[in-house]
C-alpha cells in the first residue's frame, strides 16, 4: 500500500516536471512583421498612402482590365507591366519613404510607402 503510494508521487511529481518544461519552453515568437495591400483600381493606388514596419511586405494587385506598373521613382522597385488580377510583392528591409507611380499612366497619381523601425 505504501509502495503505492510512493509509486503514484513519483509519477505525478514526474508529470508536474514534464508540464513545467514544456511550459516553460513556450516563448512568444517575434511580433510579425506588418503586411499590406494595395489595390490598384479605376487608374489609382488604394490607399494611397502605406505605412508598414520595416521587414514588412507589401502585396499590390492589379484590379483594372488596363495594365499598370508599380514603380518607384528611383527604382527601388519596379513590378513591369501587371495584367488584371496579377499582384507584385516587396518586402521593405529598410525604413524610409518610397514614392511609387505607374509608368503606364503618367496621369496617375503617385503614391506612397512609408516604412517605419
Ligand atoms: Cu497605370
Amino acid at each position: 500500500m505504501k509502495k503505492r503510494i510512493i509509486l503514484s508521487l513519483i509519477v505525478l511529481s514526474g508529470i508536474a516536471l514534464i508540464y513545467s518544461c514544456s511550459s516553460n519552453t513556450v516563448k512568444p515568437g517575434p511580433a510579425p512583421a506588418a503586411a499590406a495591400t494595395v489595390s490598384v483600381q479605376n487608374f489609382a493606388f488604394v490607399p494611397d498612402t502605406v505605412t508598414i514596419k520595416a521587414g514588412g511586405s507589401i502585396t499590390w494587385t492589379n484590379k483594372d482590365t488596363a495594365p499598370h506598373t508599380v514603380t518607384e521613382l528611383s527604382s527601388a522597385f519596379d513590378s513591369g507591366s501587371l495584367a488584371t488580377n496579377q499582384t507584385f510583392n516587396f518586402t521593405f528591409n529598410t525604413a524610409g519613404t518610397f514614392k511609387y507611380h505607374c509608368l503606364i499612366h503618367s496621369m496617375m497619381k503617385t503614391a506612397v510607402v512609408i516604412v517605419t523601425n
